[in-house]
């Protein structure tokens, strides 16, 4: 019984051991965020902003049981046009060990990350506390994988399907610091602000980089978050913004979506709902937010003092 399991490509796996700037990047939005076409569409667009920046992208996805860190082009369009399952932490032993094929969350794209020694990953937003998690429980677990795994995470916030103020908290207690860069408040994904402080405001990619040296030279267990507003002519208006949310919120409770696919469901009917506007935001701050974390990388390649993850 003998499976691919755990591969990193040779491109990732030099550039790692050489020190040279990589940034993870996750599958689900792909496969789960965006509708159709879009995805591929918008992975590949991602990729080309982080080598545009002098870093290696490494997207990371499951094809037919294989774990793999640096998908090749003609992987990540196979893995975009399957019918792939969404991966997190909960089911990814299921999923390698059956043999198929799956795009990673956050959560998920954290543990390959670290295992194969990359500190940056970008995505849109991170997972949090849904709204409603007194009931239901529904927790991310993206926000336990960024306490355990040493990677820093750049979103524009947590998603705004989510409670905020929870989330923020939540990151709090895991002690999982969260920059702001250029910002004071915890981006609200389609929007700038969300009225909750962030831990530090860092105002360039060098700053963050020293922050997230520091983290890592003190020995810090986990991850942190680099909170990237999305920029101001691409913020969703908030009279189409908050009924949209209200309803999606509404349609999810009453149609008694549950699990992994709420947040699927959710970022669906905002799209649904919006006119598209809500997409066309998304795949902005997906951009926005991939140069960053390639910024940050390079500006940590270039930090001679940084203790270095090592693969394992
Ligand atoms: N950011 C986006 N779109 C997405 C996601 C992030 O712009 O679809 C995905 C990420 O993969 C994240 C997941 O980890 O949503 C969160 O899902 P859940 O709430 O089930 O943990
Ligand atoms: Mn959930």
């Amino acid at each position: 019984m003998s499976r691919p399991g755990f591969v990193v490509a040779a491109p990732v796996a030099a550039a790692v051991a050489e020190g040279r700037p990589v940034v993870a990047l996750e599958t689900t939005l792909v496969t789960h965020g965006l509708p159709g076409p879009h995805g591929l569409r918008v992975a590949e667009a991602i990729e080309a902003v982080v080598r545009s920046e002098g870093a290696l992208p490494a997207t990371i996805g499951i094809l037919a049981g294989g774990l793999r860190v640096g998908l090749r082009a003609d992987e990540l369009k196979q893995l975009a046009t399957a019918n792939a399952v969404k991966v997190n932490p909960g089911n990814l032993a299921a999923v390698v060990a059956a043999g198929m094929t799956g795009s990673t969350t956050v959560a998920a794209t954290l543990v390959a990350a670290a295992r194969a020694g990359i500190r940056m990953l970008a995505t849109g937003g991170i997972g949090g506390v849904h709204r409603g998690a007194t009931e239901s429980g529904d927790v991310s677990a993206d926000l336990v994988a960024l306490a355990r795994q040493p990677v820093a995470v750049v979103c524009a916030g947590a998603k705004a399907i989510l409670d905020l103020p929870r989330t923020r908290e939540m990151l709090e207690t895991l002690g999982v610091p969260v920059l702001g860069l250029g910002c004071n408040e915890f981006p609200a994904f389609y929007r700038r602000s969300s009225g909750l402080a962030v831990d530090a405001r860092c105002d360039t990619p060098d700053q963050a980089a020293a922050a997230i040296a520091a983290h890592v030279t003190l020995g810090m267990p986990g991850g942190l978050v680099v909170a990237n507003p999305i920029p101001v002519e691409h913020e969703l208006p908030v009279d189409i913004y908050e009924p949209a949310l209200a309803t999606a919120v509404a349609d999810a409770a009453a149609a008694g979506v549950r699990g992994r696919a709420v947040t699927p469901f959710l970022l669906e009917r905002m799209r649904t709902l919006t006119g598209d506007a809500s997409l066309r935001a998304n795949e902005a701050l997906l951009l926005h937010n991939a140069r960053l974390a390639a910024r940050i990388a390079v500006a940590l390649a270039h930090d001679p003092t940084l203790p270095r993850i090592a693969p394992s």
